[in-house]
Order: structure tokens, then C-alpha cells, then sequence
């Protein structure tokens, strides 16, 4: 009977050092999600490629010609290492470097056509309407 007695008091010494490892364990799976989440790449800021963008890709313009709503603007966004620019009568994007943007509205209705100012055989056409 003394055997069995001094044997539950193991018992109960080995349970309570399982749950000291389990909380453990616990802590240490909690904090290394944690730490994870935290060295988890931030998201590469890509510009919003909407539904009026033209892509600057291999020395063309994506879509070569788009037509947009009096009021809407296009997007150009030069995919190229190569620096390119979307240059009309009315605008100009400047040199876009690789990944770079210009964004440009267009309030009146009208056949805008552009080149590309180092690349003058680079054309483009945005039509607007009304
Ligand atoms: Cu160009």
C-alpha cells in the first residue's frame, strides 16, 4: 500500500512537470508564430494594373490603342529596363524608369496618339469619348 501511495506521488510530480512542458512548448509555438509574422516579407508594392493601363513591354505599348470615358484617366507603367515615356500633344510622362508609372486623365473627348520619345517608332493611340 505504501508502495502504491509514494507511486502516485510520482505520478502526480511527472503530470505536473507534463504540463510545465506543455505550457512550454505552448509559449514557445505562440512566440514563433510571432516572430514568423514578423519576418514574413512585406507584399512588393506592385502598381494597381486597372482596367485603363497600358504596359510599356518590349518596346511597345499593351494595348497599343485605348479607349476610355471623358473624365478617366490611363495608366502607363513601363515593364522595360529600358526607360521609356508616353508622350503626346497634350501630355508627357517623362522617362519612366523599370516599374514606373505616370498616370494621365483625360477631360475632353478626342484620338490622342503618343511615341515614345527615345523610340519615336513606339506608338500608342488612347481615345476618348464621350
Ligand atoms: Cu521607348
Amino acid at each position: 500500500m505504501k508502495s502504491i501511495s509514494s507511486t502516485g506521488v510520482v505520478t502526480m510530480k511527472k503530470n505536473k512537470t507534463w504540463i510545465l512542458i506543455m505550457v512550454i512548448v505552448l509559449l514557445l509555438a505562440i512566440l514563433t508564430g510571432c516572430q514568423t509574422t514578423g519576418e514574413n516579407p512585406p507584399l512588393e508594392e506592385e502598381p494597381e494594373v486597372g482596367e485603363n493601363t497600358v504596359l510599356i513591354e518590349n518596346y511597345k505599348y499593351a494595348p497599343a490603342e485605348i479607349t476610355i470615358q471623358v473624365g478617366e484617366s490611363v495608366t502607363w507603367i513601363n515593364k522595360d529596363a529600358v526607360r521609356h515615356t508616353a508622350t503626346g500633344d497634350d501630355f508627357d510622362s517623362g522617362l519612366l524608369g523599370k516599374d514606373e508609372s505616370f498616370t494621365q486623365v483625360f477631360d475632353k473627348a478626342g484620338t490622342y496618339a503618343y511615341i515614345c520619345t527615345p523610340h519615336p517608332y513606339m506608338k500608342g493611340t488612347v481615345i476618348v469619348t464621350e
